[in-house]
């Protein structure tokens, strides 16, 4: 059915060394190309995509502090993407472009779009393509939602900042009960808010999107679907039950290391637009590690709402036929190089987690480079689908069926008209102005020392300013 596996459609005598074996060519076909097997199971496909997740918080990426026992419950079960990147470093571009399976997110049929054309009843719930966290959660709205995606939509709601609870703004160093005065939507210091919300959870947006999930798993499991479910946490305002929080006593976490001369080498493109001094939380160390606290509490509550998505899947014997990817639209930071927020190429942004459990293939986990725009000809793959002509990204199977494969030589984001490359042991930024980056990354995941004007290292920066031209070539 599909030209990408050219094997299954060649005759017996095509393959001469047939006529030497007693094995059944069923059989063969099997022991040689497992993935294809297990992937005639797949017939249906849930995408989770969370907001705002950097891959390092979470307990299947390394975390030994942030409790995820949904995720790493997924990962033990599916494929495990060690070095997934976006392509967008914002929700907005980043989330056209894996649901277009395009760098910029632009043109062609997106991956809703092209299932239902092939027969898949498609779903969303909350938050898939981009809309503004809490504008458009509070107020229930569609933002950028492309309606022509789904079958049906719901968009998930919730109160937000507003939320019954102990609420703080952490730069400002303002702490209530009261609801007169809390930053909300478009207002300057909402990335600092959490709030130690008053109850169980069930009035939170994440809580409606597991429940409508399960839901609609109730009611189209006869029928092959593609459900796509966004979860809104641990994008800001960090809103979770006050017991999560409660699983991180702020004073006994870590922040991370910054060195003295940090920004001496970074060119003035790569500074983040939100720093400690900028934001003005440089001035509460106490409260950075809130921060921190208030960010896994959220990831944790996020996880616990997946949790009740798998029990349902397992519950309905869908897990049998169904593919499961979990990806976040990109990273964050938390006071790395004493930068904030998102929108930024260093490590932290730009790497995901990108978890795809098929039934049938072994389980496991791949250093192979991963760009998120590989999701959709990747999806096509597991579904016996074509994929359209437009998708840019690449088929992740033969990484599926054998965790040392590769498909790419290099992971690209994009930022406006700045450029960040990955490969195998370096990671190369480049901005309009001219500034350049060059990270040694096995030796310094870090990125503190910026090696691209260090006379010892020009090999390595021509190669990789090499490879950049060359994938933004193949990108026209
Ligand atoms: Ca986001």
């Amino acid at each position: 059915m599909r030209s990408s596996r050219p094997l299954e459609s060649q005759t017996n005598s095509s393959l001469p060394f047939m006529k030497f074996t007693p094995l059944p060519f069923s059989l063969l076909l099997t022991i040689l190309f497992p993935l294809s097997a297990s992937a005639d199971k797949v017939r249906n496909v849930l995408l989770i995509v969370s907001d705002d997740l950097k891959a390092s918080a979470l307990g299947c990426y390394g975390n030994s502090i942030c409790a995820t026992p949904n995720l790493d419950r997924l990962a033990a079960r599916g494929m495990v993407f060690e070095r997934a990147y976006c392509q967008g470093t914002w929700c907005a571009p980043s989330r056209a472009s894996f649901m277009h399976g395009r760098y910029h997110g632009k043109g062609g049929q997106n991956m809703g779009s092209f299932f239902r054309s092939q027969g898949l009843h498609s779903a969303r719930v909350g938050k898939i393509y981009h809309m503004r966290v809490p504008g458009d959660i509070i107020a229930g709205t569609d933002g950028e939602d492309i309606p022509s995606s789904w079958d049906e939509k719901f968009n998930t709601r919730g109160h937000e900042a507003h939320t019954p609870g102990d609420y703080a703004c952490l730069n400002l160093n303002l702490f209530t009960r009261e609801q007169e005065g809390r930053q909300s939507t478009a207002m300057p210091h909402r990335m600092f808010v959490s709030v130690k919300a008053d109850g169980k959870g069930s009035d939170q947006p994440d809580w409606e999107a597991a429940e409508k999930t399960v839901a609609l798993l109730r009611k189209h499991r006869e029928k092959p679907f593609f459900l796509a479910t966004g979860f809104v946490r641990p994008h800001y305002p960090h809103v979770a039950p006050a017991s999560y929080f409660e699983k991180y006593p702020f004073a006994n976490l870590p922040l991370p290391p910054v060195p003295e001369d940090d920004w001496k080498d970074i060119p003035k493109a790569g500074l983040s637009k939100s720093t400690s001094e900028k934001t003005g939380i440089a001035k509460w160390p106490d409260n950075q590690r809130r921060m921190w606290s208030a960010y896994y509490a959220t990831v944790t509550f996020m996880d616990a709402q997946l949790g009740k998505i798998l029990d349902e899947l397992d519950r309905l014997k869908l897990t049998d036929s169904t593919a499961i990817v979990f990806i976040s639209d990109h990273g964050y930071h938390l006071g790395e190089h004493q930068f904030w927020q998102k929108s930024n190429l260093h490590e932290e942004v730009t790497r995901v987690p990108l978890i795809i459990s098929v039934p049938g293939l072994e389980p496991g986990r791949t250093r192979s480079l991963a760009e998120l725009v590989d999701v959709y000809p990747t999806l096509c793959s597991l579904l016996n689908l074509p994929v359209p002509d437009t998708v840019q990204g690449k088929d992740l199977s033969p990484v599926l069926g054998d965790p040392s494969a590769t498909v790419r030589r290099a992971a690209l984001s994009l930022q406006g008209g700045d450029h960040g490359l990955r490969s195998d042991q370096w990671a190369y930024l480049r901005y309009r102005g001219g500034g350049e980056e060059l990270y040694d990354m096995k030796n310094d995941p870090g990125q503190f020392t910026n090696l691209a004007k260090d006379p010892s290292h020009q090999p390595q920066r021509k190669a990789m300013a090499g490879l950049l031209q060359e994938c933004l070539r193949d990108l026209k």
